[in-house]
């Protein structure tokens, strides 16, 4: 009798555990837009707009999965041990394995195969993504400057517009990037003070802006859309308002848009300031 009412104690609470999982599970599932759905299958990430992005994409999804699969087998691993070799009679102690050759080169080899197989793939990716475009259509040259970002669209080649055009953010008002869809664009890093990271989250890539140290990527973007760029690197005080408007147009659009900017007198390229002067720190003959 006293047995049966223990028995009924215990599982009346795993019921209430059980079907509150359920309960907000549901809720969970239900609240999902398609949007949020979408974004659960990317691990997070967000839609990607340009061509170098799906190479990061499949690395990320592909650790994820990895991960969870190792994840669940060795969780699995774990539970069973527990449950198949839990003490059974009081002062009992489970065999001991220590010192076992084989099995702690078994410990060794796997991580070791794991971690080959990440650097593999992580190396394909990054050869992918750092690829030169053969012969960008254009040529954007970013300053980093405490606390915004300077745009040079070096358009002289471009007979739709044949200038250089530049826009200055500043505090006050964050900048505009104008990119032309479907065509390639090579981005020239450069800071005027400290280090900064240049990041569009939907490109799936930043790279870091350098004084004394230009940096360089080529890429294509494939999506129209207006985005949210940032700079990634904790730059000082007021880092986190150094933000950027990345608008993705039609390469009519990007041409007026450019030429809208010349009209308005922005032309000529704004240059970073030297650091060859500064000291051997930021000695650009050593940089190279
Ligand atoms: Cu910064």
């Amino acid at each position: 009798m006293e047995r049966r009412n223990v028995g009924r104690s215990l599982r009346t609470p795993g019921r209430i555990a059980a079907a509150s999982i359920a309960a907000s599970a549901t809720l969970l599932l239900s609240g999902c837009s398609k949007d949020t759905a979408d974004q659960w299958a990317r691990w997070g990430m967000p839609v990607a707009a340009s061509d170098r992005a799906p190479h990061i994409g499949n690395l990320w999804n592909g650790a994820w999965i990895a991960s969870m699969v190792i994840g669940v087998f060795v969780w699995g691993l774990i539970g069973w041990v527990i449950f198949r070799y839990r003490r059974k009679h009081e002062g009992e102690t489970p065999r001991q394995n220590r010192y076992n050759l084989p099995l702690e080169i078994l410990y060794t080899i796997v991580p070791v195969l794991i971690i080959s197989v990440l650097f593999f793939f992580t190396v394909q990716a990054q050869d992918a993504v750092g690829k030169k475009a053969d012969g960008p259509v254009h040529t954007v040259n970013v300053i980093g400057q405490k606390w915004s970002w300077t745009f040079n669209y070096m358009e002289d080649a471009n007979s739709s517009i044949g200038a250089t055009v530049h826009e200055v953010g500043t505090l006050e008002k964050i900048p505009d990037l104008y990119l032309p869809v479907g065509e390639p664009v090579r981005f020239n890093l450069y800071s005027a003070d400290v280090d900064h990271s240049f990041w569009i989250p939907e490109f799936y890539y930043k790279l870091d802006v350098l004084p004394g140290h230009p940096n360089s990527f080529d890429v294509t973007p494939t999506r129209v859309g207006t985005y949210l760029g940032k700079c990634a690197e904790l730059c000082g005080t007021y880092h986190s308002a150094m933000l950027f408007n990345v608008h993705i147009v039609s390469v009519d659009e990007y041409n007026a848009k450019i030429k809208e900017l010349a009209s308005k007198g922005q032309t000529g390229e704004i240059k970073p300031p030297s650091f060859s002067a500064t000291g051997p720190l930021y000695d650009s003959k050593k940089e190279g």
